[in-house]
């Protein structure tokens, strides 16, 4: 059922370091979407890398590696309906000076390199993603009181 469908979403460590994952979390919780797993770690270098592995040839890809590993990250998984394309909508441009007011880029974020937050970007993407990020025993599946006032 498509509001079973998940998404991985990190804040990255400019995110964490500004203190905006509260308002991070806000906007999906008052969006709908239901949290089935969070933690925080710095990501190892191993981990860093298999996460961008698709943008091992691109210019910015140790910056990249190097800054995610920097500090802390906050590895979420949400759930919904349409939550991939959503999330992405929410988050805006991967430039945040391409991004609208009222996203989470565009809101908080001038650098590409200091963006504050991933989204997946495809339904198997976030498949890949969440196995790499969580083990199962980590999500919870569970069904909010308010799931009746979210879905008609
Ligand atoms: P996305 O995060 O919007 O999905 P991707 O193209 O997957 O964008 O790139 C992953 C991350 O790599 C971006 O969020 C950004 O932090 C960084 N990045 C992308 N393009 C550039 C660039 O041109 N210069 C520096 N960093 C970049």
């Amino acid at each position: 059922m498509a509001r079973t469908e998940r998404t991985f979403i990190a804040v990255k460590p400019d995110g964490m370091n500004r203190g905006i994952l509260g308002n991070i979390i806000s906007r999906f919780e008052a969006k709908g979407y239901k949290l089935v797993g969070i933690k925080t770690l710095v990501p190892s270098k191993q981990l860093a890398e298999e996460h961008y592995s698709a943008l091992k040839e691109k210019p910015f890809f140790k910056d990249l590696v190097d800054f995610i590993t920097s500090g802390p990250v906050c590895a979420m998984v949400w759930e919904g309906e349409q939550v991939v394309v959503t999330a992405r909508k929410m988050i805006g441009e991967t430039n945040p000076l391409s991004s609208a007011p009222g996203t989470i880029r565009g809101d908080f974020a001038v650098d590409v390199g200091r963006n504050v937050i991933h989204g997946s970007d495809a339904v198997e993407t976030a498949q890949r993603e969440i196995s790499l990020w969580f083990e199962q025993g980590e999500l919870t599946a569970w069904e909010p009181t308010s799931a009746v006032w979210i879905y008609e």
